[in-house]
């Protein structure tokens, strides 16, 4: 009445009091919620988008002139996958295609190594007109290995070389992808493609017998043994043998230059 702000009494602030922590605590419930949403939520939000991976085998150690060595092709997938289109491509000068094995079950296989370089696969569970075969399971599964043969031609030091996957610009949709069990297809970049690759291990030429010391007499009496057929040779061995490196392994030619050679030391 006297123009003085009216002081609350003592009882209305008590009263008021739980109010506003009440609105406070609402306000933190929500913050704590909308955070445990973020932290748990978003992820399940994630993985129902689903993730899928093509890998190729990483660092493969092989050696010159080896023949059929395996680079796997492993597939992970967070659902059901009916089937995958892949296309490789190499370095057509250090390695070669012999071949590829199936580690998984498919009832539909297309495998063309015919270009040199390049290695296209299509893969299907089942035929249009069989359910025989389900889908493969969401999970790791190793579908395969492409077997490669390795030059004989000296690199001058250990070299790594590239399997990748390759898009040919001239097809109308992506050439590496995965197709679900409703046919629809998953590509880049839901599908991850991790390339993979070979290591060629430069030969210790003139070491025949791999014991770390070339050019000895150890080494004459091992090839002399290999080339009489009582000796077989590791990949290590064989590449080493190639002494004067024409790209011609552990032959009579090789056996005279290394003769030559340990007769000079
Ligand atoms: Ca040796
Ligand atoms: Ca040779």
């Amino acid at each position: 009445m006297d123009g003085k702000p009216v002081r609350p009494a003592a009882g209305q602030i008590l009263h008021d009091l739980p109010k506003k922590n009440m609105f406070k605590h609402v306000i933190l419930l929500t913050i704590v919620c909308v955070g445990v949403w973020i932290m748990a939520g978003f992820p399940s939000l994630c993985h129902a988008q689903g993730d899928y991976t093509l890998t190729v085998s990483h660092r493969v150690a092989a050696d010159p002139g080896q023949t059929n060595v395996p680079v796997y092709l492993v597939l992970t997938s967070s659902s059901p996958i009916g089937g995958a289109d892949i296309f490789l491509q190499y370095d057509r000068n250090l390695l070669t295609c012999s071949g590829v094995t199936w580690l998984t079950r498919f009832q539909y296989i297309i495998c063309d190594t015919s270009i040199s370089g390049k290695i296209r696969i299509i893969l299907r569970r089942h035929r249009a007109d069989s359910t025989s075969l389900g889908p493969l399971p969401s999970g790791t599964d190793t579908l395969g290995a492409v077997k490669m043969n390795v030059t004989t031609t000296d690199l001058l030091a250990d070299m790594e070389t590239p399997i990748g996957f390759w898009e040919n610009p001239l097809t109308p949709h992506e050439d590496n992808r995965l197709v679900k069990s409703d046919s629809s297809f998953i590509v880049p970049p839901g599908l991850t493609l991790q390339e993979g690759s070979v290591l060629i291990r430069h030969p210790l030429y003139g070491d025949i017998n791999d014991d770390g010391y070339p050019y000895t007499i150890a080494d004459v009496i091992f090839l002399v043994n290999s080339l009489l057929g009582n000796q077989s040779l590791t990949s290590r061995q064989r590449a080493n043998s190639d002494v004067n490196k024409d790209g011609v392994q552990g032959s009579m030619a090789d056996f005279i230059e290394l003769i030559k050679i340990v007769a000079e030391d």
